[in-house]
């Protein structure tokens, strides 16, 4: 009898709570609530899934390992503090008919940010100052069934970001995120099932030896989900291709090399 009553409470409460996320289906929809502090819950392990991957939860030990990044902070976009702007996705470098007030140019060039399934128009909130209980704007999916890609072109080696959840303005307690990491023909390179994550933002980073073309980010509690300062690098032989120059150091070893080798055929010839 106990134990039928304590199923029913049980069941009272999820179902409570299911009708709570069930009000609103997207963020720009939901109840602002009275700022949320973080509860303090201890961050879970972060282990890839395939252990093809190299997970940082750290900023400093990533930076470390890659230093010299650009960043993106999303902070040159227009939000109200404390409130919220929509955009429409895909939103990048080239921004589109709602891009939250980014200039052409303005967001960092070789990512695009969409909502997956997508990309949709309304698909995409660029958080204000303080409505996760984020530090700076940051930018996050609306609607909260879908999920937030990071789409690379050309792909890349490594990338680090904060990852932000939120369910409401003012609710910024933590979550975990899948993060799905995507080669550059769309097969899955590795899983991280629960990559933590809150509405101020927790550090994660990943280092793979498959070029990444796309990183999905997907709340395991049906939030918006989304990312601030985020920082890449493009695959290595992306690189190499980019960087065929010698250098001045480069350039004077070669045409002492030449030198020495003309004087040799020349002292030959004698
Ligand atoms: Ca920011
Ligand atoms: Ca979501």
């Amino acid at each position: 009898m106990k134990s039928r009553l304590l199923s029913l409470v049980v069941s009272g409460l999820l179902l409570a709570s299911s009708n709570l996320s069930a009000s609103a289906l997207r963020f720009s929809e939901a109840t602002v609530q009275t700022g949320t502090p973080p509860s303090g819950v201890a961050p879970s392990p972060v282990v890839p899934a395939g252990g093809v991957v190299t997970v940082f939860t750290d900023r400093a030990a990533f930076d470390a390992a890659f230093p010299g990044l650009a960043v993106e902070t999303f902070n040159g976009g227009t939000a109200p503090a404390g409130n919220f702007a929509v955009c429409d996705a895909p939103l990048s470098s080239v921004p589109g008919s709602a891009a939250c007030g980014f200039d052409p140019g303005e967001l960092i060039a070789g990512v695009s940010y969409q909502d997956n399934p997508g990309p949709d128009a309304a698909a995409l909130i660029l958080l204000g100052v303080g409505t996760s209980l984020n530090a700076s704007q940051a930018l996050v999916s609306n609607t909260f069934s879908d999920a937030l890609d990071l789409v690379f072109s050309p792909p890349v080696s490594r990338a680090g970001m904060d990852l932000i959840s939120t369910s409401a303005p003012g609710v910024g307690d933590p979550d975990t995120v899948l993060v799905t990491l995507f080669d550059a023909s769309d097969a899955v390179i590795d899983t991280v099932p629960a990559a933590n994550a809150s509405g101020p933002g927790v550090f994660f980073g990943v280092s793979s030896p498959v070029p990444i073309a796309r990183i999905r980010l997907l709340s395991n509690t049906n939030r918006a989900e989304g990312v601030d300062n985020v920082a890449f690098t493009q695959a290595v032989a992306a690189v190499q291709r980019s960087v065929p120059s010698l250098g001045f150091g480069g350039l004077t070893a070669l045409v002492l090399g030449f030198l020495a080798l003309a004087g040799f055929a020349w002292t030959r010839r004698q």
